[in-house]
């Protein structure tokens, strides 16, 4: 049972995304609209357990006192002037790639491994931001939140990019970051690697087939399956947790 495939998570996972991108950009279009919120770090911290930046904003303005369907309309067009502010980061280069993750990924097509990208974020940024950080046509499926009917801890986003891969769960694997990312993953039957950061560090990944806390040099934190040491994630190790999680 060879390992043909890995399909990554973007936000927090291939790229420092959130706390400096993401969050940046829901200020300014707060800020744009002149309204007087503003989500501090720790703030969209805890807002990030909602999947989905629309969804997120949609919740946090019901909290505000806003009726369902007035938070959910205000929340689409506060979305796509956050979008709009966001794309500007990332033209501007101010979002970098995790640190191995671009090694990783070079490391997996040299053996023959397919890439992939399942992502609960929006298209019009997912594509430029992965093509400015990783090059043009790195990813042969790029799955993002538009294209599935429900968003992570629902599995759809890798349920759709197996599809298109023309594969099953059991020839490929999923690298996240988040407990929603992992359950989604999970749910799909993928084995699944789990790399944390500093937003996603206290969650329950008891679950995951590996959890470290990088691409490279990693900390060990959760491993199921005896695949450490390993000195960084490449893909040697992935088609040997592959291979271990199908035994
Ligand atoms: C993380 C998310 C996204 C981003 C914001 O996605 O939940 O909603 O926080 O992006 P990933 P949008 O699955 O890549 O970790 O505002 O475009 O949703
Ligand atoms: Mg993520």
């Amino acid at each position: 049972m060879a390992l043909r495939a890995v399909i990554f998570d973007v936000d927090g996972t291939l790229v420092e995304s959130e706390r400096h991108g993401h969050r940046v950009a829901f200020n300014r279009a707060f800020a744009e609209a002149g309204l007087p919120y503003r989500w501090d770090q720790e703030l969209y911290g805890e807002l990030l357990a909602i999947t989905g930046g629309r969804e997120r904003l949609a919740h946090y303005l019901a909290s505000q006192g806003l009726a369902a369907p007035e938070a959910a309309a205000r929340a689409a067009e506060l979305h796509a002037v956050k979008n709009r502010h966001f794309l500007e980061l990332v033209a501007g280069g101010a979002l970098p790639a995790r640190p191995g993750a671009a090694a990783l990924l070079d490391d997996l097509a040299r053996h023959g491994v397919r890439l992939a990208v399942a992502t609960t974020g929006s298209r019009a940024w997912v594509e430029p931001l992965l093509a400015g950080l990783f090059g043009h046509d790195r990813f042969e499926v790029i799955v993002a939140g538009e294209d599935v009917p429900a968003k992570k801890p629902d599995p759809a986003a890798y349920l759709v990019a197996l599809e298109r891969l023309g594969l099953i769960a059991s020839d490929a694997l999923a690298v996240e970051d988040s407990v929603p990312g992992m359950k989604a993953a999970l749910a799909a039957e993928l084995t699944c690697v789990v790399v944390i950061n500093d937003y996603t560090s206290d969650g329950d990944y008891s679950a995951a087939d590996l959890v470290t806390d990088a691409f490279e040099a990693p900390r060990v934190l959760h491993d199921p399956f005896g695949i450490a040491p390993l000195e960084r994630l490449d893909a040697a190790v992935l088609m040997r947790l592959h291979a271990a999680t199908h035994a």
